[in-house]
């Protein structure tokens, strides 16, 4: 667990790394990340089942993220040598933009899709000639630390990317208050998020945040019912529901509600929840037993209206849940009690609640009546409805007829307090860079 001083310590190697590291010719720069994709392929197993030890992911998951990684590397492998400035016309001379790196990037990351997450944020900035230092969640180091190392052996320079772990409160504050870390990419709660954007703004330091969610998964009455209920359950419960984009929310219309509860209902009891390593698995367990009882405490049995099975122990296990709302429940009315809780905070686990809707413009206001704005799911055959919905939905990531959220060459993050600005695709370099204009006078 690394103090403040050797916080500290890791910044003046990375600043002094980074003179060396921005010079480094394009071309020089992509073989080496290009290498380090290569080193993470040939290790991939390995880094599948660490993350399975520290973070409790399925073997299926993990191996995808695993690949995602190497993905993740090898697109942003294409950028060093893609990052062109612009030649704008002016009077009496010439004008250049450049696109420069901006120097020590620290990167907090949480403990829900550790490697993955620390890549997004690792590859665009090392693309860009930024030298980085990642803070992992207490829970699940071991994945960064193995990635640290297998950096050094793709042969990236010492000082380039480094690994502090260490408390939030000690290392990572420690990262957001030191004056030669330029930006910050923090993933994590909105609670914190909001701390770190307000302590960076002191320094009008950069910051990058991906935060909570609360996501809609809006069901309409002419969708396909069978692929909506059969697809619903994973859209929560992947990754145990310790993932910001969870469609924890789903609100169906309501001529076919009493239709769609028990088809969701018998796919829940589906959903295979046991030891990650066993590839038949769909659910492993929770991160720990804090974790699973702040999970429980959202549940009360007089809202249930499914479960499906899981392991006794030892491990921190939670069975897949569905909430339905009681009679008469007003989601956009102001509330308390169990229900409403549940329905409206981040759970964070295999919990989802749904809600009944009446017509497209109630579904909309219900959808965005939430602080939070990351994804979203839209199932109808109405073209026009899917593209009405998905432009009045206030969050970053939506899909029609789908679950999915996320593609590293397309943009990621959120709306609202689900974060600032985007991860991913093919901008995510200017996260990463600072734009720099100059004029050579001719005349
Ligand atoms: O997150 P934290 P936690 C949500 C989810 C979860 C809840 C709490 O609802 O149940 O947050 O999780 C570091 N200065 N998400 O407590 O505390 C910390 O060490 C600098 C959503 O784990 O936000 C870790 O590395 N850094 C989410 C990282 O921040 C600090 C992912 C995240 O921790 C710090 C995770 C500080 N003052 C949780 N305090 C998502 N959007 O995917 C903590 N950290």
């Amino acid at each position: 667990m690394a103090d403040a001083a050797e916080v500290d310590r890791a910044v003046e190697r990375a600043r002094r790394a980074f003179p060396a590291w921005s010079a480094v010719a394009p071309g020089e720069r992509a073989r080496l990340l290009r290498r380090f994709a290569q080193v993470v392929e040939d290790h991939a197993e390995e880094l599948a089942r660490l993350e399975i030890t520290g973070a409790g992911h399925t073997i299926g998951n993990a191996r995808w993220e695993a690949g995602n990684v190497r993905d993740v590397l090898n697109f942003y492998a294409g950028a060093p040598e893609r990052n062109h400035g612009r030649q704008i016309p002016v009077p009496g001379g010439v004008d250049v933009t450049f696109a420069e790196p901006l120097g020590v990037v620290g990167i907090i990351v949480p403990w829900n899709f550790p490697m993955v997450v620390m890549t997004w944020g690792v590859a665009p900035a090392l693309a860009a000639g930024n030298t980085v230092i990642v803070k992992p969640a207490e829970w699940t180091p071991l994945t960064a630390l193995r990635l640290a190392e297998l950096a050094l052996e793709a042969g990236l320079p010492e000082g380039v990317l480094q690994v502090v772990p260490g408390e939030g409160e000690v290392a990572g504050a420690r990262l957001v208050e030191h004056p030669d870390v330029r930006k910050i990419v923090f993933t994590g709660s909105t609670e914190v998020g909001r701390l770190i954007g307000a302590k960076a703004a002191e320094q009008v330091k950069r910051v990058t945040l991906e935060l909570g969610g609360k996501s809609a998964n809006i069901v309409f009455a002419d969708a396909d019912l069978d692929r909506a209920a059969e697809s619903a359950p994973m859209a929560v419960f992947d990754n145990s529901g310790q993932d910001c984009c969870a469609r924890s929310r789903i609100l169906v219309e309501r001529s076919v509600y009493d239709d769609f509860l028990p088809r969701l209902s018998q796919a829940v009891r589906e959903v295979k929840v046991g030891d990650p390593n066993d590839p038949a698995n769909q659910m492993g367990p929770l991160v720990s037993a804090e974790h699973r009882e702040r999970v429980a405490s959202f549940v009360t049995d007089a809202e249930v209206y499914a479960a499906g099975s899981c392991p006794d122990g030892p491990g921190y296990w939670f069975a897949p849940t569905v909430l339905a709302a009681p009679d008469g429940f007003d989601p956009l009315a102001p509330g308390s009690g169990a229900f409403h809780r549940a329905y409206t905070e981040e759970i964070f686990g295999p919990v989802v609640s749904v809600v009944p809707f009446d017509d497209e413009e109630h579904a909309v206001r219900i959808a965005n009546h939430t602080a939070y704005g990351l994804s979203g799911s839209i199932w109808t055959r109405d073209v026009g409805r899917a593209l009405r919905v998905a432009r009045a939905v206030e969050a970053g990531n939506l899909s029609v007829n789908s679950h999915s959220s996320v593609r590293y060459w397309t943009p990621f993050g959120g709306f609202k307090q689900s974060g600032l600005g985007r991860e991913l695709g093919p901008d995510a370099l200017s996260a990463f860079t600072e734009t720099k204009n100059v004029f050579i006078a001719t005349e």
